[in-house]
């Protein structure tokens, strides 16, 4: 792979909505710029960028992958997503490093959910963006229908720069609405021609709106072209290019990836109006405790950012990185800013899909990838000794839902945890927890798809098998009234016996208030040497678990007399005597299950409100309120038990088609409802005939 200067760099992501063949579209540029000698495809698994076993057998991306291609000159770096949702992570680590996101939407479908979510999150980084209407080979497929949506999701600065030759079967080509000339296609080879009769009316109407839209954004170009003096194609192309560059211009171009019409232009588009990474903002970071910038000069202080990090089963770990200042060449030596560890990058190379490309040395603005970096991962910096620098974290969505996994044998559970850090390393969006608690491993991810894929890679990549277990709410128990209870631990069988007597006093305490212990004894009825070891043998008893089995709380004990044995009395025989007395005042006291409660904020369309709280009564919730979110949209608030939202992430998203979104944290314990205390038990592993 040649090496560019970074003017001629294109750092591009191709983004949008699951199935609108950004993967296709790849494969099609790559073929079109000679990188392949024929076009693979996602049904058959042969495309470059699905590369991973689980991508082919589901014929979708599960996570970014790269496809750099030569062009006129230019090195595009393409970056592959997922439209998937549960695959949001993947996509944010993609809009960091690119200069210019594609976003790939279908002439069928039109404007869809992720689309819409990936733009704002475009939006929010102030990242250049146009679009391609891909599929308009398809039956039903249709441009104007599809721009009509793109106007009015995305506003005025949607600009068609083209309009298509023919539909559905008879797609043949593009009409440019600023050379007004036809490129019609033939196996992805264009010939150039007038534009045809039947669409000279429209292209002529539609070219003025364009020319409209781009010289408003040039007050010099705006007065001449009021008085009539039209600008040259050149100075519209570099207009527009100032347009994209700061986002508010966001050209339309159109196509077919499978037919492969119209894809040079859109390499062309790329190359022309597209930014460079010198033509971006530059990079805020923090050195020294001030921000400073860094621009992408070649000459400047080596600075790498990691924004993907693949677990490779041969190769090992491999670090995606953008350099984001200098110039890096094989076996450099750096700083992981984040570890103070050297690092060295022993062989560098540009991947395409999961072929590795050799390559000398990588400048400013580029993207390569190295192997076998010790000790980096995924956001980390790597600059020279004593230059430490910290560049921003990559933002992971927060986990939506869980799985609770257990290994199905010793030697999987020997591999399970080593295994899982491997998969954390390259998947930023999984998070690991051990629940102390329920004592269960909890996998917590973006969504079944998500963590299934995850068991998936477990066993494919590591050969560790695990089963999947109900992830078990973490109830607790108090008591609702006040009970008196004798605790009587006797062991008086010959040799050192045991012999302790206490009586207590249980009461409730107000939510949240823990555990307070009382010492009434008088008299040394209980000798005060063996007083706390009534109090120890309680709090173990709230540890281990109560009537239910599971962890007391908001209890108060008062220890007021008992009896011991000058011989046989001991710490032991007190403890013991503590546990027994303690779970008989439980028992006495009216023992509730407390179930956790959380807050939960559900952001959806006006349309969808009613479905939503509706769903949200029937789970036990109640609703606080509602507030108008950032972008319009309804967002109910409301407390609903921790056990009614544990797969709520798959069940808002089917009840929604994706357009809402939710958030929860822990609130509070609350009394569960005496109906389903025999159900809450059962986790107890203790049954109580209520
Ligand atoms: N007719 C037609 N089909 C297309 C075109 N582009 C892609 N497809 C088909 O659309 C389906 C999805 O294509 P992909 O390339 O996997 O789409 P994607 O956007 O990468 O999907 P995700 O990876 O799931 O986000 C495949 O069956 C492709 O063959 C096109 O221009 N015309
Ligand atoms: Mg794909």
């Amino acid at each position: 792979m040649n090496q560019v200067a970074p003017e001629k760099i294109r750092n591009v992501v191709l983004v949008g909505h699951g199935g609108t063949g950004k993967t296709t579209l790849a494969e099609s540029l790559l073929l079109q710029s000679g990188a392949l000698p024929r076009m693979g495809r996602v049904e058959d698994g042969s495309t470059v960028c699905d590369f991973d076993p689980e991508e082919q057998k589901r014929g979708q991306s599960l996570s970014l992958a790269l496809a750099p291609i030569e062009w006129k000159g230019h090195k595009i770096n393409l970056i592959d997503t997922p439209g998937y949702a549960d695959f949001e992570g993947e996509v944010q680590a993609a809009l960091r490093v690119a200069d210019l996101a594609v976003f790939v939407v279908s002439a069928v479908e039109g404007v869809e959910v992720q689309t819409q979510k990936f733009w704002k999150q475009a939006a929010k980084l102030g990242l250049p963006r146009m679009v391609f209407v891909n599929k308009l080979d398809r039956e039903r497929a249709s441009f104007d229908r599809t721009l009509d949506q793109l106007r009015a999701t995305f506003g005025a600065g949607v600009a068609p720069l083209e309009l298509p030759i023919g539909e559905e079967h008879d797609f043949i080509g593009v009409a440019d609405l600023l050379t007004d000339k036809a490129h019609l296609y033939e196996s992805g080879a264009a010939t150039v021609g007038e534009i045809p009769d039947e669409m000279e009316a429209r292209e002529h109407e539609v070219h003025d709106n364009l020319v409209e839209g781009i010289v408003v954004a040039d007050d010099e170009q705006l007065e001449r072209y009021l008085e009539g003096d039209i600008p040259s194609l050149d100075e519209l192309e570099h207009t527009l290019h100032l347009g994209v560059d700061d986002a508010t211009v966001f050209p339309v171009i159109c196509g077919s990836a499978t037919e492969r019409i119209a894809i040079d232009r859109l390499a062309d588009f790329i190359c022309e109006i597209g930014p460079s990474p010198l033509e971006r903002p530059p990079v805020e970071v923090t050195a020294g405790g001030q921000t400073v910038e860094v621009r992408p000069d070649p000459s400047g202080d080596p600075l790498a950012f990691v924004f993907k990090t693949i677990a490779d089963p041969y190769v090992g770990q491999i670090s995606l990185f953008k350099v984001l200042s200098g110039t890096i060449k094989t076996d450099e030596n750096l700083v992981n800013t984040r570890t103070g560890g050297g690092e060295r990058f022993h062989g560098i190379f540009a991947m395409r899909g999961r072929d590795h490309l050799d390559v000398p040395a990588v400048v400013a603005g580029d993207i390569a990838a190295v192997s076998k970096l010790t000790n980096t991962r995924t956001s980390d910096a790597l600059a020279p000794k004593g230059k430490p620098v910290t560049v921003p974290a990559i933002e992971q969505p927060e986990p939506v839902l869980a799985f609770a996994i257990h290994a199905r044998t010793q030697a999987d559970d020997d591999k399970l945890s080593p295994a899982l850090h491997r998969l954390q390393d390259e998947d930023q969006a999984l998070v690991v927890e051990r629940n102390d608690e329920t004592k269960q491993t909890l996998l917590k991810g973006m969504g079944d798809t998500h963590l299934q894929i995850t068991l998936e890679k477990l066993e494919r990549k590591f050969g560790v098998n695990v089963d999947l277990e109900d992830v078990k709410v973490p109830y607790r128990e108090t008591i609702s009234t006040e009970a008196d209870a004798e605790g009587k631990f006797k062991k008086q069988s010959g040799g050192h016996g045991q012999f302790g007597v206490c009586n207590l006093k249980v009461a409730p305490l107000p939510r949240g208030e823990g555990f307070v212990f009382e010492d009434k004894v008088v008299g040394g009825a209980i000798p005060r040497q063996f007083i706390p070891a009534v109090e120890k043998g309680i709090e173990e008893t709230m540890t281990d678990g109560g009537i239910y089995g599971f962890p007391v709380v908001d209890v108060k004990v008062t220890c007021y007399d008992g009896k011991y044995h000058s011989v046989d009395s001991s710490e032991m025989s007190f403890k013991m005597a503590g546990r027994l007395g303690f779970k008989a005042g439980l028992e006495a006291a009216g023992p509730v299950i407390l179930e956790p409660i959380s807050l939960i904020e559900v952001a959806v369309p006006n349309d969808l409100q009613g479905d939503v709280m509706g769903d949200l009564n029937s789970r036990r919730a109640r609703v606080q309120g509602t507030e108008v979110g950032d972008d319009g949209e309804q967002v109910i608030i409301a407390t609903v038990p921790t056990s009614e939202i544990r797969t709520y992430a798959i069940d808002l998203r089917s009840m929604t088609s994706g357009r809402g979104r939710f958030t929860t944290k822990f609130d509070h314990y609350d009394v569960l409802p005496q109906h389903l205390v025999r159900a809450a038990a059962a986790q107890g592993g203790k049954k109580r005939d209520d």
